[in-house]
């Protein structure tokens, strides 16, 4: 390899490594399926399902699409399916992230019921966004849609002396702390307790320097002299991506993760490229264009000089 192609591989590799520097820590979308997160509200229907007339709340007002559910992310859902059709024929009640109409590996999907057997099912509302539900057997004259919100308010206990970090409750506190998982642009209710009766803050990292920035939001004080143990913050962002959350008094022993998700967009199929991820996906064809054309000039040269 030639010295002048083996300095632009480096160059490019070096340009590479700046980009995946500066893209990671701020506004990397996270892949795949949200993290558990500690199980929040728990709701419960009873849902009557018709091949004929679709799903709804009483044997008497069935529809195709059927009622629209709203249920919290990571809480758990009990569902009371009853079949109203003759006693053969076979229900399912699923969930179609990716709406293919049929039920895949990690969609919410009960066991089959039918008339004489209903059935009382518990799923947990896993990911976060309006979705197509489904009778496996009957995809498109039973459905309807369900909405998965994230969660509004979050009590977080935090702690410097003895196990540090953050937990739900006082007796599980570590680092890294629980998951959140908010939407941006609403308001969240943050109940935030010194658990040691030490001052803490909580605050997003956005460019994750574990030093709170005037642009960064931020808690009042809790805990300590002079402060009350117990706040109620009101945290919203229009930011998008996944971060850490911090103390501002104890930042790298007391921290977390937060992953804050478009209002509305869900996470449905997985996440899109991101913006940054994309800009350096783009440079690195580009890179690599360049690397072979030069490589193939080079050889076209060397062949000429013999
Ligand atoms: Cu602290």
């Amino acid at each position: 390899m030639s010295s002048r192609l083996e300095a632009a591989l480096s160059a490019a590799a070096v340009l590479i490594l700046v980009l995946a520097a500066f893209a990671l820590p701020a506004g990397a979308s996270p892949a795949g399926p949200l993290p558990p997160v500690a199980a929040g509200d728990a709701a419960s229907f009873a849902l009557y399902g018709s091949a004929l007339t679709g799903w709804g709340f009483g044997q008497n007002n069935t529809s195709n699409p059927g009622p629209h559910l709203f249920v919290s992310y990571a809480s758990t859902v009990q569902l009371t399916l009853v079949s109203i059709d003759p006693a053969s024929t076979q229900r399912n009640w699923f969930i179609d992230y990716n709406n293919n109409s049929i039920p895949d590996k990690g969609e919410p999907s009960s066991p089959l019921f039918w008339a004489g057997n209903s059935i009382v099912w518990n799923f947990t509302a896993d990911q976060i966004g309006t979705f197509t539900y489904r009778c496996k057997i009957h995809p498109t004259s039973m459905e309807g849609l369900i909405t998965v919100s994230a969660p509004t308010r979050y009590t977080l206990y935090g702690s410097v002396l003895n196990s540090p970090g953050w937990g739900f409750n006082a007796t599980d506190i570590r680092a890294p702390g629980p998951t959140l998982v908010i939407e941006a642009g609403a308001p969240i209710n943050l109940t935030l307790i010194s658990a040691d009766g030490v001052t803490h803050s909580f605050f997003i990292d956005f460019n994750n320097n574990s030093a709170r920035d005037p642009s960064e939001p931020e808690s009042p004080d809790f805990g300590g002299q002079g402060y009350p143990s117990t706040v109620n913050y009101t945290l919203e962002t229009n930011i998008t991506g996944t971060y850490a959350y911090r103390c501002g008094f104890h930042p790298t022993q007391m921290w977390g993760m937060i992953i804050i998700v478009g209002k509305g967009t869900g996470v449905q199929g997985g996440y899109p490229i991101g913006l940054i991820p994309g800009i350096m996906l783009v440079v690195i064809v580009g890179v690599l264009i360049l690397a072979v054309t030069y490589q193939v000039r080079a050889s076209r040269a060397a062949r000429r000089k013999k």
